[in-house]
């Protein structure tokens, strides 16, 4: 009998994954009313609450759910072995997977390089921590562009990626790793086994052990005269790139590195970024009123990423009214403060708006987004920019950082 802790997206998909290849299932989850228990099928025994040690020490091996860190004493204390879904994944795939982790930007360029391989003719399947379970998706691609958490990675050491990449190293989810080592040790792992290893030139921590191929300032896939250049050779004028924000533009160099590492046609990448517009709730030009820009960053849930959207619109012609909280997630936004010089107002809200609020002299302390929205409105003039980029998770106020967009979206439209 197999154990799956967990019965989220990934705990249900790695279940019927496993069923279809005819293995007894036992599943767990220690919350009372956890999200799949409604479609779980009627032959699947379920133990729910505190995690047993006892209990799960009868499974054969046990499939983790990735909101679930393995160090948790009863999945110690089981002392049976512990692997996740994209370990199971790995295991039995055959086609070629190209792995994409990093603090931020991974969705873009995943979704960029799956796009990349699809103008190529090729068959492809995107899935991973971008919202589609591994184990959801079709077996007969002829290629995997996979996105990999940190939390997923942890239970994975099998995966031979024929193209793998740490996008950039920022603090995240200190709430679940004792601090940054921790963090940038889980990310390591997707270069284990890789083929070719792709780097961020300007962020130490993404290196792998040896070799390599990089992208960034001084990487062998670069910025230079205003084009997208792979050692001496232009490929794509920056200004043709469809993706806007200079680490966008990093982004579609890390991916145009990952499809030539895979073998994806050169021509096929170049069209893709031409098109490729981005996704939403990243740096999402939202609405334009009488001359003030709203902009959709809610994907933002970290220091790194607010960051990058400030350093991105540095040269906007007005300043920024920057709309920034929620649950930081155990970390110290202090840095932030030094990227502020373009923020005329800052308006903080939700769990860890007080402590973003201490950044600033003469900053707004609100409830909710949805009083700092009118209030963003009526302090911006034309030439601002109104960016709701929290540097926060959002689960503390809302469903998801989707759920946080639209109502964002909303209270524009509402003006
Ligand atoms: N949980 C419990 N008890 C359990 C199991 C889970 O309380 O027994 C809680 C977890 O602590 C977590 C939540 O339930 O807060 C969801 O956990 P899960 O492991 O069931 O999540 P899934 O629904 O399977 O979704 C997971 C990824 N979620 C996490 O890693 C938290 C999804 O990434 C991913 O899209 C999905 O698998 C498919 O692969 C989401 C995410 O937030 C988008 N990822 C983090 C991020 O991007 O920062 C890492
Ligand atoms: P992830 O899947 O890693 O969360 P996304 O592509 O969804 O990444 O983008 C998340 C946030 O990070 C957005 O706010 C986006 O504007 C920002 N972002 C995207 N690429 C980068 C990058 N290379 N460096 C820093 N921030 C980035």
């Amino acid at each position: 009998m197999i154990g799956v802790v967990g019965l989220g997206l990934s705990g249900m998909a790695t279940i019927s994954w496993l069923k279809a290849r005819g293995l007894a299932v036992h599943a767990f989850d220690t919350r009372d009313n956890p999200p799949g228990l409604a479609q779980l099928p009627s032959d699947v025994p379920v133990t729910l609450g505190p995690l047993d040690a006892a209990k799960l020490s009868q499974c054969h091996y046990l499939v983790l759910s990735p909101g679930l860190a393995k160090d948790v004493p009863a999945i110690q204390d089981a002392g049976v072995e512990v692997l996740g879904d994209v370990e199971l994944f790995a295991r039995s795939v055959e086609a070629p997977v190209i792995a994409i982790t990093g603090s931020n930007g991974k969705s873009t360029v995943t979704t960029l390089v799956g796009d990349m391989a699809a103008r190529a003719g090729i068959k492809v399947a995107v899935g991973g921590n971008i919202g589609v379970p591994v184990l959801a998706l079709p077996m007969d691609a002829e290629l995997y562009v996979l996105e990999l958490s940190s939390f997923q990675l942890e239970t994975t050491s099998s995966l031979k990626a024929v193209a793998a990449t740490i996008l950039n190293l920022s603090p995240d989810h200190l709430d679940r790793y004792d601090g940054m080592a921790g963090y940038a040790r889980a990310k390591q792992r997707i270069y284990e086994h890789a083929e070719h290893c792709i780097y961020n030139s300007d962020d130490k921590a993404t290196r792998p052990a040896k070799g390599g191929v990089s992208f960034g300032e001084q990487g062998q896939y670069h910025l230079a005269d205003g084009w997208l250049s792979k050692g001496e050779t232009p490929l794509i004028r920056s200004s043709d790139v469809c993706l806007l924000g200079r680490h966008n533009h990093f982004n579609a160099l890390a991916a145009l590195a990952l499809g030539e590492a895979a073998g994806i046609p050169l021509a096929a990448m170049l069209e893709s970024l031409k098109h490729f517009g981005g996704l939403p709730h990243r740096c999402e030009p939202v609405a334009d009123k009488g001359g003030v820009r709203f902009v959709n960053d809610s994907k933002a849930t970290n220091l790194g990423s607010t960051e990058a959207a400030l350093d991105g619109f540095a040269d906007i012609p007005g300043d920024i009214i920057l709309l920034a909280g929620g649950d930081a997630k155990g970390a110290d936004l202090s840095p932030l403060k030094a990227r502020l010089g373009k923020v005329r107002e800052l308006i903080c809200f939700g769990k860890d708006g007080a402590a973003i609020a201490a950044l600033k002299a003469g900053c707004h302390l609100v409830a909710s987004l949805d009083e700092a929205v009118p209030l963003a409105a009526s302090l911006a003039k034309a030439g601002d920019l109104v960016l709701l980029s929290p540097a926060c998770a959002s689960l503390d106020q809302f469903k998801n950082f989707e759920a946080r967009g639209a109502r964002f979206r909303e209270l524009v439209e509402a003006l």
